[in-house]
């Protein structure tokens, strides 16, 4: 295979680890420990795996391991990054005992389920060291959820021989972890089940994962591209670029962003919810500040929109939490033909509120909202198409205020939407190096025997050799919440905190912002040779959130 200079100089890159995973490592156990709502269903659910003390990796001495087999799975989207948890892992197995063997499923969970799998040798690690991608032994979204799946995980990992089991994935891939690791105790199954915080979308965080892997370079990358058309926007003073961002329902991805490149505005969906905005509101915010720039002479910006936006306005998400109880198996539905008929069932069928706003919506919009859920019950918020909503209810907003002589400038737009471009990228030193030590640390997991844990690094916005590694209990980041018309008990993902750091900066920035010539900033590409303050900084987020 043909490589770029930029790859070959990546494939000898050695990621830099804490100082606890740069030897052997002792174990120290911590307070036992809670979940963060509903503790008496979730201890209930999860009697052999609740209450599990937080563990932290510290030097240990030299000591001799077992021979063991370890398999691997990657599951759901892609994240700068998983390459390196994989390697990380692989190389810890090895130092454990260069015997211990390391299995792909590949494809993601179902891998496992269908017993498909690679063996990871050297020489195929060695190709995918510090790349970006999941192509090592692929993703997937099949959800592990039913017994008969467990018990196909059994057979596949007795037949290899296999100890644990490590899931690298977002909440939901971890809360199918979780229930894995809980059934495999109860069986008494001799397998073991870690998981890793994957995703993009910056969700899966709270007190002990400072964030999750691939935030950082996706973040990254979509801030240098904010940044290009900032410029160009800047150059040609002709066009308002509507970019909406991936992030799936939390705005992280569009704050971050919004931190990194300073646009002229850029929507927060946790923010309109708390202020129970409706669509009109949003695009009335919009249209002021495009009407004061205009007013200025300045007939162009940028917009960032999360993609989750159309979930968080309040008769929006009653709207979907209908269609999603409404279209869950519903044989019925599917077996309609065409669009119209199924617009007229699901009218015909919701409340009088939800019907009217469902009516109301464009019919591209109303078509994608009962497109099929993903296999977790998720709208697929990523094939909304908000940007273009918004632009066209702002075009028709302005063309009135032209009308009524309140509106002056001339308004063009053109819209974006930055998501694939972001999860496979060679990752950030950040994640390169955060990712490495995830692998690490739950290889030493398995070797002390844990199960139901998630591997975690901390203290990330210090020098890597400070960071510290250890261990979460899964079951402590559960709570009970209604899937497909359903109680049940998942991971609580974090959405962005209006009273958090990042957030406030924002905050008081965006009128500045709003309004400024030159508040642009122009990011530029990732770096990953050069000085430490180009290279290894972590995202403002968490800088903002560690107050650093
Ligand atoms: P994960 O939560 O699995 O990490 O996926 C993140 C994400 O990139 C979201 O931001 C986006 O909404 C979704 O995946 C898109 O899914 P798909 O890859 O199936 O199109």
């Amino acid at each position: 295979m043909q490589k770029s200079p930029l790859q070959i100089a990546r494939s000898n890159y050695q990621p830099k680890m804490p100082v606890a995973l740069q030897g052997f490592v002792a174990i120290k156990e911590g307070e036992k420990t809670q979940s963060v709502a509903d503790q008496e269903e979730i201890k209930k659910l999860f009697p052999n795996t609740y209450g599990l003390p937080v563990i932290s990796l510290v030097p240990g001495e030299k000591k001799a391991f077992p021979e063991m087999n370890v398999g691997v799975i990657l599951s759901g989207g892609q994240a700068p990054g998983g390459h390196n948890v994989i390697a990380g892992l692989f190389d810890g197995l090895k130092q454990l005992n260069p015997n211990n063997k390391l299995y792909g499923f590949l494809n993601g969970p179902s891998g496992l389920i269908e017993g498909n799998y690679l063996e990871l040798t050297s020489n195929i690690i060695d190709e995918y060291r510090n790349t970006g991608g999941f192509d090592i032994i692929g993703s997937g979204r099949t959800k592990l959820e039913e017994t008969w799946q467990f018990d196909k995980g059994i057979e596949a990992c007795k037949k290899l021989n296999i100890k644990a089991i490590v899931i690298i994935g977002g909440d939901d891939s971890n809360t199918n972890a979780c229930v894995l690791a809980e059934y495999y105790q109860q069986k008494n199954a001799g397998i073991q089940v870690i998981g890793c915080p994957k995703t993009i979308d910056g969700d899966l965080k709270n007190a002990q994962i400072e964030t999750s892997f691939g935030f950082d370079t996706a973040c990254k990358v979509y801030s240098e591209l904010i940044g290009n058309l900032q410029r160009d926007a800047n150059s040609a003073k002709k066009y308002w670029h509507f970019i909406r961002l991936m992030g799936r329902s939390a705005s992280h991805i569009a704050l971050e962003c919004a931190l990194q490149a300073q646009p002229n505005i850029c929507i927060i969906s946790e923010e309109v919810e708390a202020k129970e905005m409706t669509l009109n509101d949003i695009v009335d915010q919009i249209v002021k500040v495009i009407v004061d720039r205009a007013d200025a002479g300045l007939n162009f910006g940028t917009i960032l929109i999360p993609e989750g936006l159309i979930e968080f306005i309040p008769a929006m998400r009653r709207l979907i939490a209908e269609l999603n109880d409404l279209l869950a198996n519903n044989e019925e539905f599917n077996s309609l033909e065409s669009d119209d008929e199924k617009r007229q069932y699901v009218k015909a069928k919701l409340t009088h509120e939800s019907s009217q706003l469902y009516r109301d919506l464009p019919k591209g919009i109303a078509r994608q909202l009962t497109l099929d859920r993903d296999p977790h019950g998720n709208v697929m918020v990523s094939q909304i198409e908000t940007e273009k909503l918004l632009i066209e209810m702002v075009a028709k907003k302005l063309a009135i205020m032209k009308g009524e002589g309140t509106y002056k400038g001339k308004f063009a737009a053109l819209n974006h939407f930055f998501g694939y471009e972001g999860r496979c990228a060679i990752p950030s030193n950040f994640d390169a190096d955060y990712c490495y030590s995830l692998g690490r640390t739950a290889s030493w997991l398995i070797a002390e025997g844990k199960t139901g844990y998630m591997a975690i690094v901390q203290n990330l916005t210090t020098p890597a050799n400070e960071w510290q590694a250890g261990g979460i209990p899964i079951t402590m980041m559960m709570n009970m919440e209604k899937r497909a018309g359903k109680m049940k008990p998942v991971i609580q993902k974090a959405l962005v905190d209006l009273e958090g750091e990042p957030f406030k900066y924002f905050a008081s920035k965006r009128e500045l912002w709003a309004d400024a010539h030159t508040s642009y900033i122009y990011p530029g590409p990732i770096q990953y040779y050069g000085p430490s303050e180009v290279c290894d900084q972590p995202t403002r987020t968490l800088l903002l959130e560690k107050k650093r």
